[in-house]
């Protein structure tokens, strides 16, 4: 059953499709107030209940003992204490609830932070949504959520294959090593991705023809041989005379504004852009549609970067920085002085004054940026994926997002972000996928191997095994970090064995994402969803469920030759490496289980079985027809 409560005008994020009727707050199933124009919902926790949700979002499965922002946010350091990552995912389990917040400002999540065993959540406005589930079991909380969200987005099938990423691959001859040094290898590849520097001095729908000359024949060449190029695209706009995309913008005032009515100046890449705004339909339209100068040459697929909106500085941010400096030139700073100078510089990138400076149209009304923050990537997003949908169709094109906000899951995935080369990271990503899942984002992963910082072999190794399960799995590193695309690694052949292992798993890792999409299931699923009454299961957050099949347990720490595993039931531990499958039955309980650096590890439940197809250099030279069982 849903039941929708709304009070003021909530402005439409089109995050849910389905009608669902308004119900009276005299019956609304938490405590709550509205103060300071806020509203405050709270409710009492258990010790054992666990909370689930928040998609997205720094640490746990279960939500409790930290305060959480819906806040989008360019944060390159996903440690423990944050807050916000990229995504305002704003739904919630509790108990028999399902609870959604359609609501694109700020919302606080005190989940038994100032008191372990209360729950109170601080919605920044009174103009919003809220739509309460209530099913029996969380399995069918979720389900009866995503029918109202609507079905999740399915990528084309070659995007389950391995996709390779750097920051930058800078010409055509670095694009064709990393094929040549893959296929040399006998790794298995269906991506490569272009990062900002393909483009013409960072303007979006540009090509930079000095490093990529012919870039159509360069695309079809690639095609020919099965790989995809994968151009990112930044949500600001050059601010460049005579750059197309500019002056269309500027002319036709699809630019946000300040106060003053004139375009918002900030600086990102390029220096000084435009953003567009994506909140406007017929913006949409036309932001959507420049896609086409790309699709034209024989692109197929997209990745959406700095739509939270990132923005380095703004004109009159920097300006205030600069004057503030010119004023203590020759002077004695104190500790004082000059820690304040430098938090004025540091504080320039994403400042609250400059989002608090822009200004949207929605309905034809002029909207703050904080009213809206949150919708304003899954909006650069949709712009993208309704322009496909229309010219191309469903699972055409590859697409997917940085910021996101639920409603975006529709037309694209996500990815998680910088994370880094930390062992932390490989659990950061197990956990949030689970989450992600219940909030309809299905096609989902993260940068493999770690963004930041320099990777070692046996880390890419451990992260690529859990990459092997999800639907992206795409190896992506930092300016100035150092190369971890497989080959650059002593024995290449660990790799080449955990990558076809991945390419043997995509007729089930497909059939299980389609499932999931067309039935509102969940591909990864907390091992307390399907055991709810086992204590050890419940509290596990290092081992997920799979589909209905499996259970996967990646190895997340260094210098370890396996882990230990708790089987909630007796299953069979399948170790996957290159062609070959070992198998070993194991009681319910705790075992410790040797698992090598080549070995993609995972765990099937009694009387179920998973297909295997054989590996193949490409996702499109698979047989799947002729499948192996396990
Ligand atoms: O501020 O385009 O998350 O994947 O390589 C960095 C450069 C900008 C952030 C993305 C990352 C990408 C990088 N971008």
């Amino acid at each position: 059953m849903v039941k929708r409560y709304t009070t003021g005008e909530p402005i439409n994020t089109e995050a849910v499709v389905k009608a669902v009727a308004a119900s009276d707050f005299s019956d609304f199933p938490f405590e709550h107030k509205t103060e300071n124009g806020q509203f405050v919902f709270s409710f009492k926790m258990a010790d054992d209940d666990i909370i689930y949700g928040l998609g997205e979002a720094p640490r746990g499965i279960n939500k409790r003992g930290w305060i959480y922002q819906s806040y989008c946010s360019d944060d390159p350091f996903h440690t423990e204490t944050k807050q916000s990552l990229y995504a305002a995912h704003n739904f919630l389990i509790f108990r028999r609830y399902g609870i959604f917040i359609d609501f694109p400002a700020r919302i606080r999540w005190d989940i038994g932070y100032t008191k372990a065993d209360a729950a109170e959540i601080t919605i920044d406005g009174t103009d919003f949504d809220i739509y309460i589930i209530e099913q029996d079991k969380p399995v069918e909380i979720v389900r009866e959520f995503r029918e109202i969200i609507g079905q999740s987005y399915i990528p084309p099938f070659w995007a389950f294959g391995y996709q390779q990423c750097r920051w930058s691959y800078h010409n055509a001859e670095a694009v064709e090593n990393v094929i040549k040094n893959y296929d040399r290898a006998n790794i298995p590849l269906d991506c490569v991705y272009l990062d900002i520097d393909y483009m013409e001095r960072y303007k979006d729908f540009t090509i930079n023809k000095e490093a990529f000359p012919n870039f159509e024949d360069f695309v079809a060449d690639k095609k020919a041989r099965n790989i995809h190029l994968i151009p990112i695209i930044d949500a600001g706009v050059k601010k460049e005379d005579g750059y197309d995309v500019y002056e269309e913008g500027k002319a036709n005032g699809y630019f946000c504004k300040t106060a003053d009515g004139s375009d918002f100046k900030g600086g990102v890449w390029p220096g000084i852009v435009g953003f567009p705004d994506f909140l406007r339909k017929d913006v949409r339209e036309w932001f959507g549609s420049k896609y086409k100068t790309l699709t034209d040459m024989g692109i197929d697929g997209f990745w959406n970067d700095m739509n939270e909106p990132a923005i380095f500085y703004s004109e009159q941010g920097l300006q205030k920085a600069l004057n503030e400096a010119a004023a203590l030139k020759g002077e004695n700073l104190d500790l004082g002085k000059f820690f304040h100078l430098k938090d004025v510089f540091m504080g320039l990138s994403n400042s609250q004054d400059d989002y608090s400076s822009i200004y949207h149209e929605v309905d034809g009304k002029r909207v703050n940026h904080q009213k809206v923050h949150n919708i304003y990537g899954a909006s650069m997003t949709k712009a993208a994926g309704e322009h496909f949908e229309k010219t191309f169709g469903k699972e055409k094109i590859l697409m997917f997002s940085r910021a996101s906000y639920i409603g975006a899951h529709r037309t694209s995935g996500i990815w998680f972000g910088d994370n880094h080369s930390w062992w932390s990271h490989i659990l950061l990503c197990l956990k949030m996928l689970p989450s992600a899942n219940m909030c309809g984002f299905l096609y989902c992963g993260a940068d493999l191997g770690g963004f930041n910082e320099n990777a070692t072999r046996d880390l890419v190794l451990r992260f690529l095994a859990l990459g092997a399960f999800t639907p992206l799995m795409r190896n992506h590193s930092a300016l100035g970090t150092r190369d971890q695309e497989c080959y650059r690694f002593e024995n290449a052949e660990d790799f080449r064995d955990i990558i076809q292992a991945r390419y043997r798993l995509i007729p089930y890792l497909y059939r299980t994402f389609r499932k999931a999409s067309e039935e509102n299931g969940m591909i990864f699923r907390p091992l307390s969803f399907d055991y709810p009454d086992d204590k050890i299961a419940r509290e596990c957050e290092t081992q997920l469920m799979l589909g209905e099949e499996c259970m996967i347990a990646p190895v997340y720490e260094q210098n370890v030759s396996g882990r230990y595993v708790y089987l909630p039931e007796d299953m069979t531990f399948v170790k996957l490496s290159g062609e070959k499958v070992t198998k070993q039955e194991f009681k319910k309980g705790v075992h410790y289980v040797d698992i090598a650096l080549n070995e993609v590890p995972l765990f099937i439940k009694k009387g179920k079985s998973i297909e295997l197809c054989k590996p193949a250099m490409r996702t499109a030279l698979l047989d799947t027809e002729n499948l192996e069982y396990i």
